[in-house]
């Protein structure tokens, strides 16, 4: 009995001290202001964009009681409790004024509760997953920090092993000590190799399915894997990222990244954040929805192993750091994968101002070298906008692509312009000369006709002899005719389309060719003539509609 009574008092002990603890780590309410986290960095150093909002803290959970919290969270927090049947007894009836009795929109919060429970739950059967972190004289304290949060905060079942490469770091114990904890291993390189050829060496060892990559000082969160390894199993040519949430490198506050960020970048290969494209946003009716992101910033993915393989691991020939991220994002997408970021996945990352560490050729120089062979296999005729935007990079020695170039006919993949028209149209080509056209269609000529009117007419003049009123420059997104540009009254189908004074922010003057026709980028509505008589409107896209055909023709 005495013994019994002890036991009794002891768990009740630990428990009061979790509790204590949970109390005491319990979230301070979010800082209101957005921190300004703009990271003025040099040659190719990746930027946290000044609008990056800090709009809720979401580490709900402390670390030293996250294995608990998270098995009653999956267990049975709510104990028999029937939710479905809670809900379903009042619900809104149709036709019911959804502001009506609770001044909010219960109709949204209701669909909301739907869609979230609908995506929120993951197969009981993920396979499991080789995390792959490569390091260079990381400090202690981040590198465990990495690994005790996988190890906490993921189902066991999940994780496969956690391969750690170290990359020649000064002490070899800094990674050999790690490999005591359950499922971790150690490789070490024996010279410095970069985190390119350190990832792939990982890789080669990795014996699950699918590979998780991850810098080495991070803060995985909860149920951050889940998700990642759910879409990749639906589909393993998908190559996944969480939203990466920033650890203050100053006090290693956690704080929750803007939700509505992809990646991108200019064309010095610059990697940045970037806002979804409005129309994106406007369609997204489910929060839980991936976003199709034109690159990944390269350190923190899932991806299949088996596709990773297929499709060529990673250029072996790039050094130490950078330009991987574009390579890997424009293969994968041009070789017929895609890239997403699922906002229910966050992983924090310590954002750096500077490299801590040495290029032995030199910063720049490695920078160089990596970009220009991402530039030279990938981008086409695309890459004279890398060189005019890089200009020193003309001339520096990049090794041979002879080996990638061959891959990339094997693998039989797409040109960088299909990209650039299906995955990046918002990454605009450098001001092209303005050239002057005529919009052809049949016989007949797109002219504007009074102030803001525009109509189809018989084509007039030749060369310089063109009427003002039927010359047009194609200067993407605009149609323009000298400051007027063409622009449609209302996003919607039947709307007539005007003239009026250009401004490159306004949504409305925004076209895009597709095929033969001019889509209007936002609406996705086509420029249609209608009749020959008619005044042009904006009409469902159909290709093979004589209405909806422009052909452009160069004034010369
Ligand atoms: O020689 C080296 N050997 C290494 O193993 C140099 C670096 N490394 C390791 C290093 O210890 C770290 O774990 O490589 C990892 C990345 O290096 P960082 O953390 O110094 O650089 P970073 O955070 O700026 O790296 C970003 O860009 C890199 C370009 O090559 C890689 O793609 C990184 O993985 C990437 N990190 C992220 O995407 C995390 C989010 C940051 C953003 C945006
Ligand atoms: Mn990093």
């Amino acid at each position: 009995i005495r013994a019994n009574a002890i036991a009794i008092l002891t768990v009740a002990w630990i428990l009061g001290t979790f509790y204590y603890l949970w109390q005491d780590n319990k979230p301070q309410s979010s800082p209101s202001s957005s921190a300004s986290q703009t990271r003025g960095r040099g040659h190719g150093q990746k930027v946290v964009p000044g609008r990056l909002e800090i709009h809720r803290d979401d580490r709900t959970i402390p670390l030293i009681v996250s294995d608990l919290a998270m098995q009653t969270f999956q267990g049975q927090l709510l104990g028999s409790f029937d939710e479905k049947a809670y809900l379903a007894a009042k619900q809104l009836k149709p036709g019911d004024d959804p502001y009506r009795e609770h001044a909010f929109n219960l109709q949204e919060s209701d669909r909301l509760v739907q869609v979230l429970s609908a995506s929120l739950t993951y197969d009981t059967d993920l396979p499991s997953t080789s995390i792959i972190i490569t390091f260079h004289n990381e400090a202690r304290s981040t590198l465990l920090r990495t690994i005790k949060s996988v190890l906490m905060r993921s189902p066991p079942s999940l994780i496969h092993e956690i391969i750690l490469i170290d990359d020649f770091s000064s002490d070899p114990d800094d990674c050999q000590l790690l490999a005591q904890i359950p499922k971790v291993r150690c490789l070490r390189n024996s010279r410095r190799e970069g985190l390119i050829r350190s990832r792939v060496r990982g890789a080669n060892t990795a014996s699950a399915s699918i590979l998780t990559f991850l810098d080495s000082h991070c803060e995985v969160n909860t149920d951050w894997l889940q998700p990642m390894i759910q879409r990749v199993k639906e589909d393993h040519t998908r190559v996944v990222s969480p939203i990466i949430d920033v650890i203050s490198l100053d006090n290693f506050a956690y704080l929750a990244a803007s939700a509505d960020l992809r990646g991108g970048f200019d064309w010095s290969l610059h990697f940045k954040w970037e806002q979804i494209p409005i129309e994106q946003k406007m369609a997204r009716s489910d929060p839980t929805q991936p976003i199709r992101t034109p690159v990944i910033a390269g350190g923190i993915f899932v991806m299949d192993k088996s596709w990773f393989n297929h499709l060529g691991q990673y250029d072996t020939h790039m050094d130490i750091w950078g330009g991987e991220n574009f390579e890997l994002s424009f293969r994968v997408w041009m070789c017929g994968g895609s890239l997403e970021i699922l906002p229910c996945s966050r992983v924090g990352h310590v954002f750096r101002k500077r490299h801590p560490y040495d290029f032995p050729e030199g910063n720049a120089l490695t920078y160089i070298k990596n970009t220009r062979r991402a530039a030279e296999v990938w981008m086409d005729e695309y890459k004279q906008y890398y060189y005019s935007a890089r200009p020193s990079a003309q001339g520096k020695a990049f090794g041979s692509i002879a080996d990638r170039l061959a891959l990339r006919r094997k693998l039989n993949c797409k040109p960088f312009r299909w990209y650039m028209e299906n995955v990046y149209p918002e990454l605009r080509v450098p001001e092209q000369e303005a050239v002057s056209s005529v919009l052809k269609q049949g016989g007949l000529c797109l002219e504007t006709r009074g102030t803001d009117g525009l109509g189809l007419a018989e084509c007039r003049g030749l060369g310089a002899n063109r009427p003002q009123a039927q010359r047009w420059e194609l200067i993407e997104p605009l149609i323009r005719q000298q400051d007027l540009c063409l622009a449609i009254s209302a996003f919607t189908a039947g709307s007539k389309v005007k003239m009026e004074l250009c401004n490159t922010k306004e949504p409305r003057q925004k076209w895009k060719p597709k095929g033969t026709a001019l889509q209007h980028m936002v609406s996705g509505l086509c420029l249609d003539s209608q009749t020959p008589a008619g005044p042009p409107v904006i009409s469902q896209c159909r290709p093979q509609m004589a209405s909806q055909s422009w052909e452009p023709q160069v004034i010369t």
